[in-house]
């Protein structure tokens, strides 16, 4: 059947067949291509690559910025669609700093994904001008498993909330950050269920009346730092939507880190829990009530910088720094690969301690599941040869059902 389409339409048809993973009565749908990804010219010549050099997987597009890269903005990275999300709602600064800081990553957009679950922050997709996908609820993970193990030249974003990654998904979280896949998630906590409307989640606070908890909330609050550390994730990260620069110099350094990311970002549900994290927020409260961590450097905090955290035994302690000599002082070390201490900073609480923002792990040198599995693949393949899926179904014993 002839086919009216330009070359480039149909080329842009077939990278968006390739990255849609559903179809609903025979139409492809929840996953979309960059605006004009094929109009460009420079871009043209991107996605040319793509198609042409089987040796592509090979890049890697954190560390190796492609030559002569088109130079880019943020609005080049602002979709056509309409921002459906509440007046006031944090998503819009999160969105805002993504946008400003992806033309300094080093990857060309046609190279960038976001896979989202489902919630109020996994619209997020839809408005930006790379590929994407807003896959199932929980299921980001899986789905840039697959991808980011496929096409190992791709950077990928996960685009995720509080429930949507520590609920439904909290399995799929883990498993993620345990393979350390070189994925971003960035992980939008607003304490609260925004989309289905105020139900309680599970960094809902204790005590907290929602929806769904109208005597107050029974359960102990996660803290999505402490699984990830847990699960031994090489970075983890915290920051805060309205702190527009510390979140997107975190969104930054998750994006040049080889390995899984956790970017853990407060977000303000203006409709449904309103002001949940002011006493992080708040010019006057924020300096008393957060840590603000930098590598190397002692903990320090207070708006006169006169407390600092102190380690003493195996638990760590607020101490007035003119109580104590200077090197009392705990020094935050991300690069460590014993995650003990980091594990401490990220169970320190308001209002009982500071909370800590920053990075509290970055550990290189980890390999990844993209890289293994594909060594593998590499492997196999040059001891076994080129394998036959057919041939494999029906390899060992089968059995005919009469
Ligand atoms: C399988 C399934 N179960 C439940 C839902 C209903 N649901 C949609 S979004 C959501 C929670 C979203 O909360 P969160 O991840 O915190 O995102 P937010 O809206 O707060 O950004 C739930 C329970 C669903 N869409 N699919
Ligand atoms: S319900 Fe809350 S999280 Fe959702 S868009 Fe509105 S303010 Fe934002
Ligand atoms: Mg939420």
């Amino acid at each position: 059947m002839r086919s009216d389409r330009t070359p480039h339409q149909l080329e842009r048809a077939k990278l968006d067949k390739s990255l849609a993973l559903g179809e609903s009565n025979g139409r492809v749908h929840q996953a979309f291509a960059p605006e004009h990804a094929l109009d460009a010219p420079a871009n043209q010549s991107a996605l040319s690559s793509l198609r042409c050099h089987p040796d592509i997987s090979t890049f890697s597009c954190k560390t190796e910025p492609l030559m002569s890269l088109p130079v880019l903005k943020a609005t080049d990275f602002a979709s056509d669609q309409d921002v459906r999300w509440c007046p006031g709602c944090g998503d819009y600064s999160i969105l805002a700093q993504m946008k400003k800081v992806l033309p300094n990553v080093g990857v060309p957009r046609e190279k960038i994904v976001f896979i989202s679950g489902i919630g109020c922050s996994s619209r997020f997709p839809y408005y930006m001008n790379t590929y994407g996908m807003h896959s199932i609820h929980g299921r980001a993970p899986g789905f840039a498993t697959g991808l980011k193990s496929t096409r190992p030249d791709l950077m990928v974003w996960v685009i995720t909330g509080d429930g949507d990654s520590l609920s439904i998904g909290g399995n799929h979280f883990i498993h993620a950050i345990r393979r350390n896949l070189d994925i971003n998630i960035v992980l939008f906590n607003n304490r609260i269920y925004g989309l289905t409307k105020g139900q309680y989640s599970p960094t809902s606070a204790e005590g907290q009346i929602t929806k769904s908890t109208p005597m107050g909330s029974i359960d102990h609050p996660l803290s999505p730092l402490s699984i990830a550390l847990a699960a031994e994730a090489t970075f983890v990260a915290r920051s805060m939507d309205a702190h527009v620069k510390h979140l997107g110099d975190m969104l930054m350094a998750a994006s040049q880190h080889k390995g899984t990311s956790l970017v853990e970002v407060y977000q303000n549900c203006n409709v449904f829990n309103d002001g949940a994290m002011a006493y992080a927020q708040e010019k006057k409260q924020r300096p008393n009530n957060i840590i603000e961590l930098e590598h190397g450097k002692p903990m320090i905090f207070g708006e006169n910088r006169d407390k600092g955290i102190r380690l003493t035994g195996n638990h760590l302690e607020v101490v007035d720094t003119a109580d104590v000599p200077a090197d009392d002082l705990l020094i935050h070390d991300a690069h460590n690969p014993d995650p003990s201490i980091q594990m401490m900073l990220a169970r320190m609480r308001y209002p009982v301690m500071p909370e800590p923002f920053g990075i509290l792990r970055q550990v290189d040198g980890v390999a990844t599941y993209n890289d293994q599995i594909n060594d593998q693949v590499t492997t196999a393949k040059r001891e076994k040869g080129e394998g036959d899926l057919n041939t494999l179904f029906h390899s060992g014993d089968t059995w005919k059902v009469a």
